[in-house]
């Protein structure tokens, strides 16, 4: 009899814990989400949309995808597309800040809640829901005070810029050269956009080096992301010269690659971005369909990481 009971009870409490789940699957299953991606530029973005396709995946929810080889006319021409679908909900990964305020209204008129993933837009806040994305100034910040610590304050630095008018471009150079300033022997002797791809970054660099006598003058190189440093070590070896030891190489969102290298003694600092964006992206959107207030800017910042870790990091996330 004992064990009838225990079994009868145990079934019960699975049922009273699985039907919840189900419904709230149920419920989602019944959600569309479109999602315009900006594109494939680099590594941390594959990351970010299998991150975010596979969170969709969990919830039993619907996402339209739409990659828009990280040109904004494309992204609009999604957006529109996935208002004209009456989808539930918009995620929007702006290339760049501008020129976004007639396509947001259009959403807002439609009444189908935007969550700005990853990056920002200088639209009225009103017209989006929430941004989920890290603060850049912070990142570029830290980039400066870790290499101002690794130089003792004195180092010429050439800078390789991500996608001219991104809020991360923009708010990572902001936040590096502010830090700076507070070193007068620290300066940017070059700086120009990669557009955050390998070959744009090895492209740059090579210019660089080409212009200050074969990188004799350049201590260290800081790179919006992971993909131009990679780029920029190339260019670095290919002009007989040892990446992390002649020219520092200090970088952004922590790709497994970066791990490889500063294991293999060829990059020295890189700081981690979140890619895992779309729990709290859905997150938000059904907090604000229950009427509950949602933050203008759900923040996802992440630590540096150094050499020491780097093989073990390498190993965890390739
Ligand atoms: C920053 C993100 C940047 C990454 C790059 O949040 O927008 O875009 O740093 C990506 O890798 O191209």
């Amino acid at each position: 009899m004992k064990f009838k009971k225990l079994v009868k009870s145990v079934i019960t409490a699975t049922t009273v814990i699985t039907l919840p789940i189900m419904a709230a699957q149920a419920i989602a299953a019944d959600l569309t989400y479109g999602f315009s991606q900006i594109g494939s530029e680099s590594g941390w973005r594959t990351s970010e949309t299998a991150s975010i396709k596979a969170e969709a995946q969990k919830q039993g929810i619907n996402l339209k995808f739409s990659d828009a080889q990280q040109k904004q006319e494309n992204q609009i021409k999604a957006v529109r597309s996935f208002i004209a679908q009456g989808v539930d909900g918009i995620l929007l990964a702006p290339v760049v800040e501008t020129g976004w305020d007639q396509v947001l209204k259009e959403a807002k008129r439609a009444q189908i809640p935007v969550v700005l993933i990853d990056r920002g837009v200088n639209s009225d806040p009103s017209l989006y829901l929430t941004k989920v994305a890290s603060d850049f100034k912070e990142e570029g910040s830290l980039a400066g005070a870790w290499l101002a610590a690794k130089t003792n304050g004195v180092c010429d630095i050439v800078e390789l810029q991500g996608t001219v008018g991104s809020s991360a471009a923009i708010d990572r150079k902001e936040g590096f050269e502010k830090l700076i300033t507070n070193f007068p022997n620290m300066k940017i002797i070059r700086s120009q956009s990669g557009d955050f791809t390998r070959a744009g970054g090895k492209q740059v660099m090579e210019s660089f080096l080409k212009a200050e006598n074969g990188g004799a003058g350049i201590c260290a190189v800081f790179a919006h992301n992971d993909d131009m440093a990679l780029g920029a070590i190339l260019a670095i070896k290919e002009a007989g010269l040892k990446p992390s030891k002649d020219i520092i190489v200090v970088s952004i969102d922590a790709v497994p690659d970066i791990f490889k290298a500063m294991a293999d003694g060829e990059a020295n600092a890189t700081i981690e971005l979140n890619p895992h964006l779309g729990a709290p992206a859905f997150k938000a959107i059904a907090a604000a369909k229950n009427g509950e207030s949602v933050d203008k800017w759900i923040k996802a910042n992440g630590p540096i990481y150094l050499p020491d870790t780097a093989a073990a990091e390498y190993k965890k996330r390739k």
